[in-house]
């Protein structure tokens, strides 16, 4: 059984994942249309991947007497300046996850819950995967700079990326 104060804040933890998924999936739209197709492929993958921490998040509170909730929420941005001002975008995005990772582990502490502090600690090695993923692709950009074959090469990697993590070529 998780205590209120927990199962309200992690609620407060759907919605921003269910956000990360939506902004991802508006991120791999414009890419796909700017003629970006790995980093596309790369954004389908990531949205995917942020409704599977959504949906944890839903049957850990429905499993443990709670009532998850979906709440209503903003629609994402649908345009981005250039490539490198949607991956500091994201960036920004996961830095304000683990933030919020980190409250919720320290209310777990605060309430002696003991199995919601052992659920959220996949969500910590989690993010900081995500974050060190996302600086490394910051780095390569800012070396690259406005390269267009440099981008290219990227970008294809990117796509490598998501063909990697998803053989069967779903995303
Ligand atoms: Fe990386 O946002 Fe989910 O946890």
């Amino acid at each position: 059984m998780i205590s209120k104060p927990i199962e309200k804040a992690l609620q407060q933890q759907i919605a921003l994942e269910a956000y990360s998924s939506s902004v991802y999936l508006s991120m791999a739209c414009w890419a796909d249309v700017e003629g970006f197709e790995g980093t596309a492929a790369f954004f389908y993958k990531q949205s995917d991947e942020e409704r599977m921490h959504m949906l944890k998040l839903v049957h850990f509170i429905n499993d443990n007497d709670g009532h998850a909730q979906i709440a209503k929420q903003d629609a994402p941005p649908r345009n981005w300046k250039d490539i490198h001002s949607l991956f500091r975008e994201v960036l920004e995005q996961e830095q304000k996850v683990t933030q919020s990772i980190h409250e919720l582990v320290n209310l777990s502490l605060k309430e002696k819950d003991h199995a919601s502090h052992n659920f959220l600690q996949w969500y910590v090695n989690e993010q900081m995967e995500e974050e060190k993923q996302i600086k490394t692709i910051l780095n390569k950009l800012k070396i690259l700079g406005n390269d267009g074959s440099g981008l290219y090469l990227l970008d294809r990697e990117l796509g490598e990326r998501a063909a990697m993590a998803d053989p069967e070529g779903e995303a």
